[in-house]
């Protein structure tokens, strides 16, 4: 159909690599999503590198984009909010301030949000951010989508097994979120897959188990939630299903160009970024869904 779909997506940039709003933008757009972008912090590198430079925004920084795009009226055009990592405490609480307002304006507005804070056990943005998502996003977020730590810190769930998992979803939906899908969720019955949860507030489930790579990526999950939201309209289980059969695609290709580049070593950050435009194919036209990535 001919209505345009136009997102904002606040996330970090970085120079080099795919992470944030550079992981984001190339997918959604691919999907035949407009794109704006604000950064939320303007880095050399992701953290994982030696060593990364370039600085964290801070609200005053956010309002005075956002006044600017207020001022030209401009704020009106866009169908979905989108917001990954966020590095500071006053960036954040305005960013709710924001999809408040906006979605006062437009209840159709679309709010998907990836509560970023840490991974395996560690937290890599100042601890004062976990209230303002726990208190405040969850409540506004038309679709969540916590990785299985993120989603203990939402909770308070320890999620050890599927049944955690369930009920760390529906703890959510009840603080007001309309889908939830947690991703990366390892089971220790199951050394050879991660499972995907999700759920939403028409009682609608989706079970999906995939193979893990073993590779420290970074920016799967920036990835993983902007093709969640390019695939949104097609309901729940179809884009859990498009988006994990891109990043497998993504992340198969991603991992033997890191073997061919670290010619046997360990690979460092870099041979690791994320092949997103040579995996184009891959994201136009996702692989199809097949049971080898539901056992
Ligand atoms: N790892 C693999 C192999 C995946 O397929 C996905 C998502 O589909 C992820 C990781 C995403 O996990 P996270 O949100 O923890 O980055
Ligand atoms: O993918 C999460 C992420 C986003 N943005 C920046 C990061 C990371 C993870 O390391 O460093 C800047």
């Amino acid at each position: 159909d001919s209505r345009q779909r136009h997102v904002l997506s606040i996330q970090s940039h970085v120079v080099h690599g795919r992470v944030g709003n550079t992981a984001a933008a190339f997918p959604l757009q691919l999907l035949g999503y407009e794109v704006d972008l604000i950064n939320s912090v303007q880095l050399s590198n992701h953290t994982g590198y030696p060593t990364f430079k370039g600085q964290v925004l801070e609200a005053a920084e956010l309002d005075v984009l956002l006044s600017g795009l207020r001022s030209n009226s401009l704020l009106s055009n866009y169908t979905h909010i989108l917001t990954g990592y966020i590095g500071s405490y006053s960036f954040l609480s305005k960013v709710y301030d924001f999809v408040r307002e906006m979605k006062g304006k437009n209840p159709n507005l679309i709010y998907v949000c990836d509560p970023v804070m840490g991974d395996n056990g560690q937290m890599y943005v100042p601890n004062d951010l976990l209230p303002v998502y726990r208190e405040r996003l969850v409540q506004i977020a038309d679709l969540l989508t916590p990785n299985c730590y993120e989603a203990e810190l939402l909770t308070g769930i320890s999620i050890k097994t599927e049944n955690d998992a369930q009920m760390a979803i529906e703890a959510l939906l009840k603080e007001g979120a309309k889908t939830v899908v947690i991703t990366s969720i390892e089971l220790n019955t199951d050394d050879n897959n991660l499972i995907l949860i999700a759920g939403n507030r028409e009682g609608e489930k989706v079970r999906l188990s995939y193979p893990k790579i073993r590779a420290q990526f970074t920016g799967t999950g920036d990835l993983f939630t902007a093709l969640l939201l390019g695939w949104n309209e097609h309901g729940l289980k179809v884009s859990c299903e498009k988006a994990l059969m891109t990043m497998q695609a993504v992340l198969k290709r991603t991992q033997e160009n890191a073997l061919r580049l670290s010619e046997g070593k360990v690979p460092s950050a870099e041979h690791i970024e994320l092949q997103l435009v040579r995996s184009k194919g891959d994201i136009e036209s996702p692989p199809p869904f097949h049971s080898s990535c539901n056992h």
